[in-house]
């Protein structure tokens, strides 16, 4: 007799927006299902989009299903069990707490929110939705990445001993040129901030992630580089090239770069960098810990490796080790390809649906929950707090996850 086929349920999914982060988002509901053994099967059954001709073509060639116009109605529908947000931070709260009232699983892309308050709210609505069944999780995938997961296994495990050192980077280049067109990542108003809320968010996720610890204080410094753009011009990527001759200059109104130190709650200290300017670097988000017994350090650029230094190896053999994360006791890699091939950027998607797969199969609470994104929302606020103010010092006005609360 043919083997029993195991039908799983399907978790259907509608998904908002379709530019870069609903590309890796669709490639991460696709292929999830086909390397991890998941207990619901995702199903690409709605992609919404203002515009329909884009949305539809959207559709096509990312594998959904169906076409919705309005958020609205796509939350309406009840053919969708998650609701996906891929939109710029202007629409976050709006959509999420709809979809949570509605019933809706829901994940959200970082930043949360454009503000604490918006974030707050958010938070507080996933808190009551969860009673009810219906779960949460914010998009910061680098956790996802097994270089950084096995990082933060090392210091769980206690391999790096007390954790005194934190150093985050996250070093674009796509807008040092200034004719780079105004896009909406240059907006305040649709992107809440700049490098700090886009890229900064990451590295603030990660380093309190890796290390458990949370950051309660920072001293901050925000700067614009190029205060006007091109309106229009051809837009390539994430930054593109403006036509600079005779083109019409808009405002730029968010930061193109934020530096800031921190104070952690377990006693670290730690300094942090954002910016689109560093000419050269594409994508460096990067990260070191420094401990009392070891030291680890990452660049996305090299992601799958972590590096890794033991105090207590030999003398003669003592240095950073070059740890490529792919064997099969390594998270996540099992399921992909043999030693040494490697995995990419979107595999960090893909983790992320694994996980918030099993998690809400399972009806557990996956992290980072938006509680957690909130805290992050918290600290962007308290580095723009520090870099408007002549204050040296700002601490976090409330922490919903003080305490381990997750
Ligand atoms: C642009 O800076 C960006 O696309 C971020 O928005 C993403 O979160 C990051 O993963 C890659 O860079």
């Amino acid at each position: 007799m043919m083997g029993e086929q195991v039908i799983k349920q399907r978790l259907r999914v509608g998904m908002v927006g379709y530019a870069f982060m609903g590309a890796a988002h669709s490639h991460a509901w696709r292929t999830a299902h086909r390397f991890f053994d998941l207990p619901l099967t995702p199903e690409l059954t709605a992609i919404c989009g203002r515009n329909v001709e884009a949305a539809t073509e959207a559709a096509e060639r990312m594998g959904w299903a169906s076409v919705e116009t309005d958020w609205r109605e796509l939350i309406a529908r009840d053919d969708i069990d998650v609701i996906d947000i891929c939109t710029p931070g202007n629409t976050h709260e709006e959509i999420a707490t709809a979809a949570l009232a509605a019933g809706k699983h829901v994940l959200c892309e970082k930043p949360l929110a454009n503000s604490v308050a918006e974030a707050e709210q958010m938070a507080d609505a996933a808190e009551a939705a969860a009673l009810r069944g219906a779960l949460a999780m914010c998009g910061f995938t680098y956790r996802r990445t097994p270089a950084l997961t096995l990082a933060k296994r090392f210091v769980d495990e206690g391999r790096l001993g007390s954790i005194r050192h934190v150093r985050a980077q996250y070093l674009q280049d796509w807008l040092s040129d200034e004719n780079a067109p105004l896009t909406w990542r240059l907006d305040r108003e649709k992107a809440g901030s700049g490098a700090l809320g886009d890229i900064g968010a990451h590295s603030i996720d990660l380093a309190q992630w890796v290390t458990g610890q949370r950051i309660e204080g920072v001293s901050a410094l925000t700067h614009t580089f190029v205060d006007e753009r091109p309106v229009g011009g051809d837009f390539v990527g994430l930054g593109g090239h403006g036509d600079a001759a005779n083109a019409e200059k808009g405002p730029v109104t968010v930061d193109d770069a934020a530096l800031f130190s921190a104070s952690f709650s377990g006693g670290a200290i730690g300094i942090f960098e954002a910016t689109r300017y560093a000419l050269g670097r594409k994508n460096a988000m990067r990260l070191e810990i420094n401990g009392s017994l070891g030291s680890v350090s990452f660049d996305f650029e090299e992601s799958n490796v972590l590096n890794y230094y033991d105090s207590r190896d030999d003398a003669e053999a003592i240095g950073f080790r070059r740890i490529i994360v792919t064997e099969p006791e390594h998270p996540y890699v099992g399921n992909w390809w043999p030693t040494g091939h490697g995995l990419g950027y979107e595999h960090g998607f893909t983790h992320q649906v694994v996980d918030l797969v099993t998690d809400i199969a399972a009806g557990r609470q996956p992290s980072p929950s938006f509680a957690e994104a909130a805290q992050v929302q918290q600290v962007l606020h308290a580095v723009e707090r520090s870099a408007s103010s002549d204050s040296q010092w700002q601490a976090l006005e409330t922490d919903r996850t003080e305490g381990g609360a997750q």
